[in-house]
């Protein structure tokens, strides 16, 4: 089994009712255990500003998928859950995105699959959620708590938990 960092990103339709049903899908089609989810939070468009605000969240799961069948799980969950990549704009809105940011300790650097996250230390929107379930865990070379010293963090918001 290895530990698998997962982010969730969305802005298009009920994204928290997404995320509600994504995860525990997330789990069954790659055999994985739920170890940790974090909160759903608000966070201002990143890339393409003229579009609504995100909601991210990350989860933290133990696997015995390899690298690519996770990614190709992660890719079909998306598109059940209504992600059309054939119709999406670069950074603009959708449905549903899932990105590896770490798999155990391992680093993957090919065509389509770069673990650590490449750009996960540049963005606000993945560190603090990823904060809240796993602030010192070391990915690459840094731990979220170290990095968002020095991030801005204005208009992320937690959101209270939807029971
Ligand atoms: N994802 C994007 C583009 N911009 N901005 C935020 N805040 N959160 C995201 O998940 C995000 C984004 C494209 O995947
Ligand atoms: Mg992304
Ligand atoms: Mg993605």
């Amino acid at each position: 089994m290895t530990e698998v960092l997962i982010a969730l990103g969305g802005n298009v339709g009920d994204v928290r009712q997404t995320f509600g049903r994504a995860i525990p899908t997330i789990c069954g089609m790659a055999q994985a255990g739920l170890l940790a989810r974090s909160s759903d939070y608000q966070t201002p468009a990143w890339g393409n500003e003229e579009q609504p605000p995100f909601i991210n969240a990350c989860i933290l799961i133990d696997t015995d998928l390899d690298p690519h069948a996770l990614l190709f799980s992660l890719h079909k969950v998306e598109k059940k859950f209504g992600r059309d990549r054939a119709k999406e704009t670069h950074w603009g809105p959708r449905t549903l995105d899932l990105d590896i940011l770490a798999y155990g300790d391992e680093r993957i650097d090919q065509p389509g699959l770069t673990i650590p996250h490449p750009r996960l230390f540049e963005r606000a929107f993945v560190l603090v959620p990823l904060a809240e379930i796993a602030p010192d865990r070391v990915i690459g070379s840094q731990t979220a708590r170290e990095v968002l010293k020095n991030l801005s963090v204005e208009g992320i918001s937690r959101l209270p938990d939807r029971n």
